[in-house]
């Protein structure tokens, strides 16, 4: 993210958010020191953010042993950074970071179950941290920023920044795996961590399979169905995509070609006479798979005694986390391995592995690198990997092997690696032996083909990309419409009846006037929402028109005696009043029916709680009672086959709530109302709800001047938007008590004329 301004011409502020800053600082005597970060996320946006006008909004350790004379000056020098602390308490800092966000969710998110402690208790200081990143980030943020929130300790923070900020632009990127929803599942959390992140405008992963992953999960855990790469939730599109991040390409290569780098590089070879260097480097952490590594070393060792002087590991395992009890207990575990290694296959010139534990600079990094063989990146699950990718950018040289874990996100896009399970140790020993055999020819073209991709897809790009979706993601969304209170759809409501003597009402009834039921013969006609429809019927002035997708036997079973209009199968039928003939609207071609049914049928029997309605002139075949991600495969799967088998038909396919509908064109429910519209005449007031797509024909052909409400979050022509079929009601009551105000006022007034 090299100047974000200067790239794309971007006028936008970049506000990044992220746990920890690009530095650490600490008291020195009575100085001030300062430490540079070594994870992947602030290795991968430092250089961006010095280089750019960005603002940099994040957590900068303990500060307690400073004076106050130093906290002065670190303000100073933090604002010179354009950077701005959120400061927590040493003890909710311990909770949330340590407690909640390395040692609960890392784990789970990388698959590693066992290393979940068995009770936690530390969501609520994860959930205050958050809290209070929202309040630091909202006091600084303005409308036009993009507002870029990283990783796995701020997972709630997109919602509760969109309760303060509800028109900004939130990004959200996660560096580290998302893990497949049975995994996620565990999480006791689950649903305030969904929910949480999809306050944002734009989620973005390293893979397509972790956002495959995010997708089933907000399926299983909130009943939401993405569309590919996107989700409609809480009235707003969400946007998700994949943009696997890249490295500074060019400042590796001209380390690497820094005559220093390259004379340092040679003494590292050297000093380790002609043996072979397999280089490992990675931050001391469980999930990166040191000890299945080391034990792929002692197998090739085992099995080839002859390479015992041949070949030099040399691990440099980075610091981390030192202070949580896992990191410790790894970090044991390892230097006790590598002790039990070196014990057995050491000789007198030397010991096969070389271990380093502590940081190097970024030249003495490309030095090694530069000096390695073979690179082996084997962790058990990780987000993406840097590390690989750096090694690629640094062998300008065009040799090197590069072993790499197939359970790294890095896997996806350097399929020129020797990939490896990292489980399987005897495999891992065969890879490391192939890659030292490997003739030069071979190393060479695989090299050549993953620095053509690493050295193009640079961090830069990764951040532009994720930056211009993000600046552009409120485009092109369909319009949602405001949520409305009982209070407020009431005052509209008067306010039209104020000037239109008649009132008619256009109700769609599932998931309008009642819930869904898992089956659709299970969202029966309650006795209050029967005494409300036939309360409303009886008042003067006032059409009720119930406009239903449900066969017309359907909605004479449950509402046949009520004193109101019926329109079934989305208006092709129409009976005005009880004890009234059904009417016909139009004479669709239902030859393609017999076509349509035997696939449905199968369907039926294939997938266990979905149900097939059959209607005069079509088909619902409804998934409410499957289990959710089943039922979202097949109901793709049946739109597909559906879309293939009825090309030149006269019909169309419908994805509804939970329910494909499969129905002649021209149908809809826009036919019933444009003809209510049309014999109405200019002093009806038309209050129109409904909650489906199909309801869309209907607020397309309402007059103006009329009120219309969308039950739900999603998109919608209707001006103003419902909760819930309960406020419905509700609203619907208040209908009747206004309207029988109304009726008691003209009577009076009547009585005192006479
Ligand atoms: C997370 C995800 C994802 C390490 N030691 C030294 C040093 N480093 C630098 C490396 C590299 C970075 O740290 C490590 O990045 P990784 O990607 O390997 O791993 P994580 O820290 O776990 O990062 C990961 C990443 O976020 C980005 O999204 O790839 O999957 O877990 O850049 O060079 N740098 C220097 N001295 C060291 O001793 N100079």
């Amino acid at each position: 993210m090299i100047l974000p301004t200067n790239h794309n011409d971007r006028k936008d502020r970049v506000i990044l958010v992220s746990n920890r800053l690009p530095v650490g600082v600490r008291a020195s005597g009575d100085k001030l020191e300062f430490t540079h970060s070594s994870g992947g996320l602030a290795t991968g946006l430092k250089s961006s953010h010095e280089q750019g006008d960005s603002l940099w909004i994040g957590y900068p350790g303990d500060l307690k042993g400073l004076t106050d004379e130093m906290r002065l000056e670190l303000e100073c020098k933090f604002e010179d950074m354009r950077i701005v602390p959120v400061h927590l308490t040493a003890a909710d800092a311990a909770r949330y970071c340590q407690g909640m966000s390395n040692g609960v969710l890392w784990p789970l998110f990388h698959y590693l179950l066992d290393r979940i402690p068995n009770h936690s208790r530390d969501w609520k200081s994860y959930v205050k941290a958050n809290e209070h990143f929202a309040d630091v980030v909202a006091s600084k943020a303005n409308e036009s920023d993009l507002i870029w929130i990283h990783d796995y300790h701020l997972l709630l923070l997109p919602s509760l920044l969109r309760k303060r900020l509800p028109s900004a632009r939130i990004g959200f990127f996660l560096h580290i795996p998302f893990p497949s929803s049975d995994i996620f599942q565990i999480l006791p959390w689950r649903e305030h961590v969904l929910t949480g992140l999809l306050g944002a405008d734009l989620i973005g992963f390293h893979t397509f399979g972790y956002m495959h992953h995010f997708a089933i999960s907000c399926l299983r855990t909130l009943g939401i169905e993405a569309e590919i790469d996107r989700i409609e939730y809480d009235g707003r599109t969400i946007r998700l995509g994949a943009y696997p991040m890249g490295i500074d390409a060019a400042q590796f290569e001209k380390i690497a070609n820094d005559p220093a780098v390259i004379a340092d590089s040679k003494r590292i070879r050297a000093a380790h006479g002609n043996a072979k260097i397999i280089l490992g480097i990675d931050r001391l952490d469980y999930t990166k798979g040191l000890p299945r590594r080391l034990l792929a070393v002692e197998r090739l060792l085992d099995q080839r005694p002859s390479l015992k002087s041949k070949v030099r590991f040399i691990q440099l395992a980075i610091p981390s986390r030192e202070d949580v009890e896992e990191y410790q207990r790894i970090r044991a575990d390892v230097e006790q391995l590598i002790g039990r290694i070196n014990g057995i296959h050491a000789t007198v010139d030397g010991a096969p592995i070389h271990y380093i534990y502590g940081s190097v600079t970024r030249e003495q990094l490309v030095a090694l690198y530069m000096a390695a063989d073979v690179l082996a990146v084997t962790p058990l699950r990780d987000g993406m990997n840097l590390v690989a990718k750096e090694f690629v950018a640094s062998r300008a040289d065009g040799d090197g092997v590069l072993v790499l874990s197939e359970f790294a996100g890095a896997a996806s896009e350097l399929g020129e690696a020797l990939l490896v399970n990292t489980y399987d140790v005897d495999g891992m020993a065969a890879a490391l032996a192939r890659a030292l055999s490997m003739p030069e020819s071979e190393r060479r073209r695989r090299m050549a083909s993953l620095r053509s991709r690493v050295c193009t897809r640079t961090v830069h790009d990764w951040a532009n990309t994720f930056l211009d979706a993000l600046g552009t993601s409120r485009e092109g969304n369909a319009k949602i419409a405001t949520l409305a209170t009982v209070p407020i759809a009431i005052s509209e409501i008067t306010k039209g009846l104020g000037t239109h003597k008649s009132l008619i009402l256009v109700l769609d009834y599932d998931g309008t006037l009642v819930p869904f039921g898992t089956s659709p013969d299970l969202a029966a006609c309650d006795p209050s929402l029967q005494s409300l429809l036939r309360r409303l019927g009886q008042l003067p002035a006032t059409q009720v028109h119930i406009v239903s997708g449900r066969t017309r036997d359907g909605l004479e079973a449950w509402l046949g005696q009520l004193p109101i209009a019926l329109h079934a199968e989305h208006g092709l039928w129409s009976r005005v009043g009880p004890a009234e003939p059904w009417i016909q609207n139009a004479k669709p071609n239902a030859d393609w029916k017999s076509r349509v049914r035997p696939l449905l049928q199968e369907y039926l029997s294939r997938v266990p709680g979905c149900v097939l309605e059959e209607k005069s002139a079509g088909f619902a075949w409804h998934y409410r009672g499957v289990e959710p991600h089943l039922g979202a495969l097949h109901a793709r799967e049946i739109r597909t086959e559906l879309v293939e088998l009825l090309a030149q038909s006269p019909v169309e396919v419908l994805a509804g709530s939970k329910v494909i509908e499969i129905r002649p064109t021209g149908v809809n429910k826009g036919i019933v109302v444009r003809a209510m519209v049309e014999s109405a005449g200019p002093d009806a007031l038309f209050v129109a709800i409904g909650d489906d797509r199909t309801d869309e024909d209907l607020f397309a052909v309402l007059p103006p001047g009329s009120v219309s409400f969308h039950v739900g979050a999603a998109p919608s022509r209707a001006g103003y938007r419902l909760e819930s079929p309960q406020k419905v009601r509700t609203l619907l009551e208040q209908i009747i008590a206004i309207r029988s105000k109304q009726q008691l006022t003209v009577r009076r007034d009547r009585l005192a004329e006479t």
